[in-house]
């Protein structure tokens, strides 16, 4: 398996339409809130991140994906050797492949120390920058407080955002966070990068959908150059939303109001 594989926790490997957004970086750390254990992306896809999920990512998938959606699939025997999901979770083997038992573990799916940097996406949002670097915070009380308030309703994965840095000359020059909203048929999945003066860089959408990816480019170009501030239904009514539809406008003006208010909701300036 290749670093670059193991090292990315999405199902998209390039361009900013993807056929299938799934993974969330987010996802890992939901079960690490449930179970206390950092993970690998392998317990939940095939081949490591970015590949197609085994039967206990799918399970956990058909379960809502929620952090309850995990112990709502323990009492199954995902992957059918024959041993419970509970049971492989206890003794590290991984319940999405049947190669994998208690006996026989193979290699293990936790203690994933460092986080998984999506380095072909943040490209996208950052533009050209030395390193990457990535933090995943664990919100205050007064920060879920300001977020909420900013944004007016968030999901229970809001709550475990994973922050990316671009790194130039050893200072931080950009900031990016990915952003997912529920859609009636699928999930927008953004990822917006903010310059260090609060404005947006770039937008990039990775979603599942059957209509044409490029109806959204000009809408995701108005976003740049945008702070906090101005991402307003109000602001954003003269940007071209083309023959997207209502809802999805609405969904990814929600999505990239969420990042801006995530990120500044860490890294408030006094
Ligand atoms: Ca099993």
């Amino acid at each position: 398996m290749s670093a670059t594989r193991t090292a990315i926790c999405l199902a998209i490997a390039v361009g900013l339409w993807a056929p299938a957004a799934q993974a969330y970086p987010a996802y890992r750390r939901l079960f690490k809130a449930n179970y206390g254990q950092a993970i690998r992306c392998d317990l939940c896809h095939s081949g490591g991140g970015g590949t197609e999920r085994n039967p206990y990512g799918k399970a956990w998938q058909a379960a809502g994906e929620r952090r309850v959606s995990f112990n709502k699939i323990e009492a199954f025997d995902s992957d059918g050797d024959g041993i419970t999901n509970a049971e492989e979770l206890k003794n590290g083997s991984n319940p999405g492949d049947k190669r994998s038992t208690p006996q026989r573990p193979g290699n293990t799916w936790a203690q994933q120390d460092f986080i998984p940097i999506p380095n072909d996406q943040l490209v996208l949002v950052m533009g050209a920058v030395d390193t990457l670097e990535a933090s995943e915070p664990d919100l205050t009380p007064k920060q879920l407080e300001t977020l909420t308030a900013g944004v007016g309703r968030i999901d229970e994965i809001d709550k475990y955002p994973t922050l990316y840095f671009g790194m130039v000359g050893g200072k931080r020059s950009a900031v990016a966070v990915f952003s997912e909203v529920e859609v009636r048929d699928g999930q927008f999945s953004t990822l917006v990068g903010m310059g260090t003066d609060g404005r947006i860089k770039k937008v990039a959408l990775f979603r599942s959908g059957n209509d044409s990816g490029s109806i959204y480019t000009e809408f995701l170009k108005c976003f740049e150059g945008k702070t906090k501030s101005q991402l307003s239904e109000e602001n954003l009514k003269d940007c071209p939303s083309g023959s997207a539809s209502g809802p999805a406008i609405h969904a990814l003006s929600l999505a990239v109001r969420k990042a801006m208010w995530t990120i500044t909701s860490l890294y408030a300036k006094k």
